[in-house]
């Protein structure tokens, strides 16, 4: 067995697993490796992308494409924002049921937008009155019954949080040179120049990290996003009060110059694997709040072909629900993750604390075409992940009469279908590779899944 694929860089940077030692909440010391165990487990969690500008399910003054930048798409002072949110009034909220879509889907995680680019926290914020306590009629704090309901399905509860970008505070600036302000509010906050990211760092930034650790419970994730003009010194000083406040906290990359415990890919799945932690965050359909017009839904077979591809490269899958401004994930997303569910309860070990491929040639090669473009050719219909002494050959598409896979130096002493352990299939190892017969009939499954249990 051995990992000949050019695709599959070994990058084990030592650093992050000797390095990262804090104490924990008892106290006593946390190393990286520690610290990003459960992450490393759990391979899939759900991103949930609700707020005030949910109410409007992408549509504004008959245009229908708006989504969580609404503020900023429909160019909306921030008076009028205010008082639409005002009638954010998600009355068919319920925890229970959102972090039961989650369980039920095989996740193990779930990332809330506590405060988008809208500036607006979705939770009792006492260092802002631009919060749903302050401002919306709703008299709960949804932040608090998605940390509980969570604790009680055993759910890691994670807090999503716009750091570099807020539409309600007249000291954020964003981006550099021909792109200065193109990210931010020019219609309340014109002046680009006259923002001191300081002001706001103090004034918002970190009291609301300090409430979010401090009056949430166990927070498993701070997924920062758009850190644009934050300093290093500004993110060197934030880790810092999330070290002190939870350890045991992870910090997703998007905190800046590199501080962040993990890389995010959006909306893309690398072509290589890497033995760093990572993760792929991806909608269900073309939108990460909710948008009513939008019905391009993805299939339950391509999002299960995601999961697979990812943790065979090392990674995780962020997968995005968007609810309604009345607290309900549609319905297409609830179907969709039940099915993913359906898969998960059989082929879940395939998934959950498992390693990357032990192979790689079927992640294909990389070519120049004839404009010297690079390009991935020869990928495999197949993925694998592995554990212990198992091998999980996630199928694709099914192969006809056999499938030949590459070298495995270590005698297959059974081989069978997930969910059909008695069932052994045949199998040939000669000349470097691996022959399995496959059964007349394909297995019913979106992705049918081989285990190799190997001899010690
Ligand atoms: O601008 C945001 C976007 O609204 C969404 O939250 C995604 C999720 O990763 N992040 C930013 C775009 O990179």
């Amino acid at each position: 067995m051995l990992k000949n694929t050019c695709l599959f860089l070994l990058i084990v940077s030592f650093a992050n697993i000797t390095l990262g030692q804090s104490s924990s909440t008892s106290g006593t010391a946390i190393d990286q490796k520690s610290r990003l165990q459960w992450f490393r487990d759990a391979k899939f969690g759900m991103f949930i992308h609700w707020g005030v500008y949910s109410q409007a399910g992408g549509e504004w003054n008959g245009e229908t494409n708006h989504h969580e930048w609404l503020q900023l798409t429909a160019k909306i002072p921030l008076a009028e924002y205010t008082e639409f949110a005002k009638s954010f009034n998600p009355t068919k909220f319920d925890a229970d049921e959102w972090v039961k879509t989650a369980k039920d889907a095989g996740m193990e995680y779930l990332v809330i937008t506590s405060k988008h680019h809208d500036g607006f926290a979705i939770y009792d914020s006492a260092s802002s009155g631009h919060d749903i306590a302050d401002v919306s009629k709703f008299d709960r704090d949804p932040l608090k019954e998605l940390a509980d309901a969570c604790q009680k399905h055993g759910i890691r509860f994670c807090v999503y949080y716009s750091l570099g970008r807020d539409w309600e505070d007249p000291d954020v600036a964003t981006g550099r040179g021909d792109k200065v302000g193109f990210r931010s509010n020019l219609i309340d906050f014109p002046n680009e120049s006259e923002k001191v990211f300081e002001r706001y760092f103090e004034r918002k930034v970190k009291p609301q990290i300090r409430e979010l650790l401090t009056g949430y419970g166990p927070i498993g994730i701070l997924w920062f996003d758009t850190y644009e003009l934050i300093s290093k010194e500004q993110s060197v000083e934030l880790k810092a009060l999330i070290r002190e406040l939870q350890p045991e906290c992870i910090i997703n990359e998007r905190i800046g110059h590199n501080l962040g415990d993990y890389k995010v890919s959006e909306q893309t799945i690398p072509e290589d694997g890497s033995y760093d932690p990572w993760e792929s965050c991806i909608t269900m359909n073309g939108h990460w709040a909710y948008n009513k017009a939008d019905s391009n839904w993805k299939s339950p077979k391509s999002m299960i072909e995601s999961l697979v591809d990812i943790v065979s490269k090392g990674g995780n899958l962020l997968l995005n629900v968007g609810p309604t401004g009345e607290g309900v994930i549609p319905p297409p997303s609830v179907e969709r993750l039940s099915l993913i569910g359906d898969w998960m309860d059989v082929n879940g070990e395939a998934i959950k604390g498992c390693d990357p491929t032990p192979f790689g040639e079927e992640l294909g090669r990389k070519e120049k075409d004839k404009n010297g473009k690079q390009k991935v050719v020869g990928k495999l219909p197949w993925r694998a992940t592995t554990k212990g002494d198992k091998i999980y050959i996630h199928l694709f598409e099914w192969p006809t009469g056999e499938l030949v896979l590459p070298t495995i130096d270590k005698k297959i002493q059974n081989a069978y279908f997930l969910g059909h352990p008695s069932d052994s299939l045949n199998v040939k190892q000669s000349d470097g590779r691996s022959t399995i017969t496959m059964p007349a009939s394909p297995v019913k499954s979106l992705v049918p899944v081989i285990c190799l249990e190997l001899a010690r």
